[in-house]
Formats: structure tokens, sequence, C-alpha cells
């Protein structure tokens, strides 16, 4: 943040603000823990915030300190929308496109608020008053970790807060392991189990707590691997009926697929999973090293994410959508294999 964003902010949170925090539709760690980290820090400040999520998210995510405060706009509807027509700042983390909150964007739109967004993600969108925007970091609870620290907060920093932004950082960069982890993140970090974070347990608490259910389905996840060598890509699918087969709930097919690149000479990781309620295949990306899983899904899957990882969806069946794929891959071939 530059110095006259860090003097706008200390105006607008001279006073007593009535403050909204949202989180992207279908929350991972990084958007609840910095939405619950930044809700605990300003609410150190006299300020008062409630954070609002679009909708529900995994379980692995609801022992994080002040969960059960978070606002379901799709559960807690009315409720939610006054909150926001109500606001006067309204900040939106870990996204950069309204859009990213599906069903509340209209709302958001409308609201009067001033926003300030808070985002690691490529190509903002100019929808806010401040828009701290690095596609450099880690993730957003280590930028949220710099703007407490811009506004001299650090000292404020308590257990629970260094607990939120622990599990953003630990999750976005998959525990420590991605390019995107820098020096900085580990002195981030640092501080934050020095502030109490217990490093442990909170691993334990998110990544040890599979149910049978899940672990068959990753065994499905995993029989299911098609390996592409010429293009140095492996994928994956599941259908509905796989799904449903494994009692399948939110967030069971999170980091799925990050198996792919487990793969000796694979640099191009792909997952696709249907859903039939909203008649798409959900895809995502991973890469690892220059091939940009982001310009692919933006191209040509509707979706967009950070070089190394992200989203994007299909209309086409699962047929259709892998054949289409493995087409498309022709054309990368030359720079897979770079
Ligand atoms: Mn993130």
């Amino acid at each position: 943040m530059n110095s006259a964003d860090i003097a706008t902010i200390k105006s607008l949170l001279a006073t007593p603000q009535n403050i909204v925090i949202i989180p992207h539709k279908n929350p991972d760690g990084d958007a609840i823990g910095s939405c619950l980290g930044l809700s605990k820090f300003l609410d150190c400040l006299g300020q008062n915030s409630t954070v609002v999520a679009p909708n529900d998210y995994p379980k692995f995510l609801k022992w994080i300190p002040g969960n059960e405060e978070i606002l379901n706009f799709e559960r807690e509807n009315s409720q939610s929308k006054r909150l926001i027509e109500e606001a006067t700042l309204i900040f939106t983390l870990d996204f950069n496109h309204l859009s990213r909150t599906g069903q509340m964007e209209s709302y958001l739109e409308a609201a009067s608020a001033d926003f300030i967004m808070i985002d690691h993600h490529q190509q903002p969108s100019d929808y806010a008053r401040v828009t701290y925007s690095d596609v450099s970091m880690s993730s957003t609870c280590e930028m949220v970790y710099n703007f407490i620290d811009s506004l001299d907060g650090v000292s404020k920093i308590s257990k629970d807060i260094a607990t939120c932004l622990y599990v953003g950082i630990m999750t976005d960069t998959g525990s420590f392991k991605y390019a995107s982890t820098t020096s900085q993140t580990h002195r981030v970090v640092a501080q934050l189990i020095d502030k109490g974070a217990e490093n442990m347990q909170i691993h334990q608490q998110v990544f040890d707590n599979n149910s049978p259910a899940r672990l068959h389905l990753l065994g499905v996840a995993l029989n299911n691997l098609v390996i592409l060598e010429k293009y140095k890509t492996a994928y994956i699918t599941m259908s509905q009926d796989e799904l449903d087969k494994h009692n399948y709930s939110k967030g069971d097919t999170e980091g799925f697929v990050n198996y792919g690149l487990t793969l000796d000479g694979i640099i191009f990781a792909v997952i696709f999973i249907e859903n039939k309620e909203e008649g798409i295949i959900k895809i995502s990306f991973r890469s690892i090293g220059d091939f940009s899983a982001n310009e692919f899904a933006r191209e040509h899957f509707n979706g967009g994410g950070h070089t190394n990882a992200a989203g994007g969806r299909s209309d086409f069946n699962m047929e259709e959508t892998t054949e289409r794929f493995i087409e498309l891959l022709k054309n990368y071939q030359k720079q897979l294999n770079s």
C-alpha cells in the first residue's frame, strides 16, 4: 500500500464505521482466515465489523476463531442485505471482481459504502476506493498482516488474529511450499507463531480431519487419473454419480488436483468435477513454473486466478469437456515442453 492509501484508510477508520467484510463465493482458508483476522483487528480499533460470506464453506474451516459469527448470505439473507445497505465501509478480501460474490453482486453494486479491496489475484477491477492488490503475495492473509502493520497495529495481533492469518497463509501456500512463499512470508508466519498461533495444531485441524468417505473419494479420483506424457499433463475427472456414491460434501475434493503434480515430469494438473445442479463442469488448474494456469483458464474456460493455480468452468458435458481440453493442449505442446 502506498502512503496515500494508508492515509485514506486511517482517516476512514478515525471514526466508528459500520463495516462489512466479504470473502469470495465458496470461501477457502485464505478467504475465511483473512476476513476473520481483519474483523478481529478492526474490532480492537473500536470498529464494528461483520463478516458476510456469499455461501457456506467447508467443515475443515469451521473451527477458526470467530467463525460462528460469520453470516451466510444465502441463509441469513435479509440480515445480510440490511448490513450491506447500512454499511459505510466494505472490505472485499481474496477476490477482485464483484461477480466473485455470486448473488451478492447486485447488492454490493447498489451499496453506498466505500470499498477497500485486499487481494492477490490478477487483473483487479476498479470498484474500490482503496485497492491493495499485489499478485506477488502468497495470500490475502499475508496482505492483511501488512495492512495491520501499515496501521501500526502489529502489537494488537492477538492469538485469535494470529491463528486466523496463519490458516490462510498455510493453505494458500500449500503449507509453505509454493513459489509465492518468500522469506518475508516466513517472517510473517514466525511473528504469528510468536503471537500465539499453534502451528502444529492448526495444521492438524485443517488437514487431518478426513472422513472415511473423503478418503474413498480420493481413491476414486486417483483411479480416474489420466496421464498425457506428451503434454506433461495429468487430469482427473469426477462425475456427479461418483460424488454421490461417496456422500460428497463441500470441500471433499479440495486439494485432489495437486496429486497430478506429484508425478515426476508433470507440470500441468487439472481436475474436472461435474456439478449436475448447476449444469456445469467445475475445473481447477495447477501448474509448476512458467506455464500459466491463469491464462489457460482465462482464455478457454471462463476462469482465471494465479499463474500456478486457477479455476474455470465448462458448460459442455464431461466427455466433451475433456475432449476439448486435450484438443487445446496440442496448441500448448511447445510451451509445456519448454
Ligand atoms: Mn488467496
